[in-house]
């Protein structure tokens, strides 16, 4: 099939997504960023893979949250009340365990969804607000992974902030490290974090669940070049590029790539109308589009030391497959030295 894209006017280009397309795609070997996948058809096709049979990650973090919420709410807020942050507004399904747990014990609790897209945080406000009477929605729109600020805490309550879904392993290891300090900064002493991330298995669980029988990740990849074609108005010949996931021991992590399937030239726009880059792929050549670190047992712990934040529990599945860990903030500038 090829696909036809109409004429955009250079105006209309993003300029940050053109940049990072631009960048990627000149690059050898070539990259995209992994958060291109997430436009309104990607979102919904990460949805999809939450559910996939094959995709333990969401299935096992859930079950983790509804054995030990009413135990991490307890650790996090101590003799407090809790106040919840969470970075990315999600599916809500996890953290709506989370919320109940806090509103059994305190009856109302304040929660701030962060995320880019305000669309996101709309629907989760209505979503929380409805479901769960005592919930305050306090959406945030902001890029978290830039660094960000929150207001002071309500009347003396603990923040905790939500990181879960194994979402910081979608980022290298320096910037997992980076985005931590960020959160660690707009906290104060007593405040706590939240992370879930993804442990080291073996390649028959990973590969599978990256590469599953239907094809959903295999579209949410190739939607990176729909979303291009639809944004700046390129040519991406989507079904010209298949899918491949690898497991990467060394570096310990899953990777996706398009792999180009046949010699094809390429044309993508730029929102300066005089230029216009023109890629030629060879037949085999790939596309990186995302790293899924997996963390061996202690690793995700030390990353949090490494942020300045003190581990305080963690909680896995029966098999060992996905961490959940409770990390405090101790006295600013004194490191977690007590
Ligand atoms: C969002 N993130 C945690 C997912 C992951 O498992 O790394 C994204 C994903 N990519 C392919 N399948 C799911």
């Amino acid at each position: 099939m090829t696909t036809i894209s109409l004429p955009l006017s250079s105006t209309k280009i993003d300029a940050h997504v053109a940049a990072a397309v631009t960048e990627g795609l000149v690059s050898r070997p070539r990259w995209l960023p992994s958060w291109l996948f997430y436009d309104e058809a990607g979102s919904r096709l990460f949805d999809r893979i939450t559910e996939l049979p094959e995709y333990y990650l969401t299935r096992t973090e859930r079950g983790i949250l509804a054995a030990r919420a009413e135990e991490i709410v307890g650790l996090a807020a101590e003799a407090d009340a809790l106040q919840v942050v969470e970075l990315g507004a999600g599916s809500c399904d996890k953290t709506r365990l989370l919320l109940k747990a806090a509103v059994d014990r305190q009856d109302t609790v304040m929660y701030e969804p962060v995320d880019v897209s305000a669309s996101a945080l709309i629907a989760a406000q209505m979503r929380l607000e409805q479901e769960i009477p005592g919930v305050v929605v306090c959406p945030r729109v902001l890029d978290y992974t830039r660094g960000f600020t929150l207001d002071e805490a309500v009347c003396g309550a603990r923040r905790l902030v939500l990181y879960i879904g194994s979402s910081i392993g979608n980022f290298e290891p320096a910037e997992a490290r980076a985005l931590l300090k960020n959160v660690r900064a707009a906290l104060s002493p007593g405040d706590s974090i939240l992370l879930g991330v993804d442990l080291v298995k073996d390649e028959s669980i990973l590969l599978p669940a990256y590469d599953d029988a239907s094809g959903v990740t295999a579209e949410f990849n190739r939607n990176i070049l729909r979303r291009i074609n639809r944004e700046m108005g390129a040519r991406f010949d989507v079904e010209a590029f298949a899918h491949r996931a690898r497991w990467n021991a060394v570096a310990s992590r899953m990777e996706i790539h398009l792999v180009s399937l046949r010699e094809q030239t390429v044309l993508v726009p730029s929102p300066d109308p005089d230029f216009e880059l023109r890629l030629r792929f060879a037949a085999g050549e790939t596309i990186h589009t995302e790293n899924s670190y997996k963390y061996k047992p202690g690793q995700a712990e030390a990353l949090l030391e490494a942020a300045d934040f003190k581990p305080a529990h963690t909680w896995t599945d029966e098999r060992g497959w996905f961490a959940v860990c409770l990390a405090k903030c101790g006295e600013k500038g004194t490191g977690n030295r007590e």
